[in-house]
């Protein structure tokens, strides 16, 4: 399945690294995809990852999260 992770306070490509870097840490999670301009990253998950936790990850590596959704 995937998610798409709005995210707040990315500004440039270190902090689109940054934050690939830190969802490819967690288990279930096989791709990973920022998109900086728009804001959001999508990822690729084999199994379903709670909400809660891919917001917890993102934060930790210093971002924000506007809203996640199911896609
Ligand atoms: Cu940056």
């Amino acid at each position: 399945m995937k998610k798409i992770i709005y995210i707040e306070g990315m500004s440039c490509g270190h902090c689109v690294r940054h934050v690939e870097e830190a969802l490819k840490e967690l288990a279930g999670v096989e791709g990973v995809n920022v998109n900086l301009k728009e804001k959001y990253a999508i990822v690729d998950l084999s199994n379903n990852i709670d909400d809660v936790i891919l917001q917890a990850v993102v934060e930790d590596a210093g971002y924000d999260v506007a809203v996640i959704k199911n896609m």
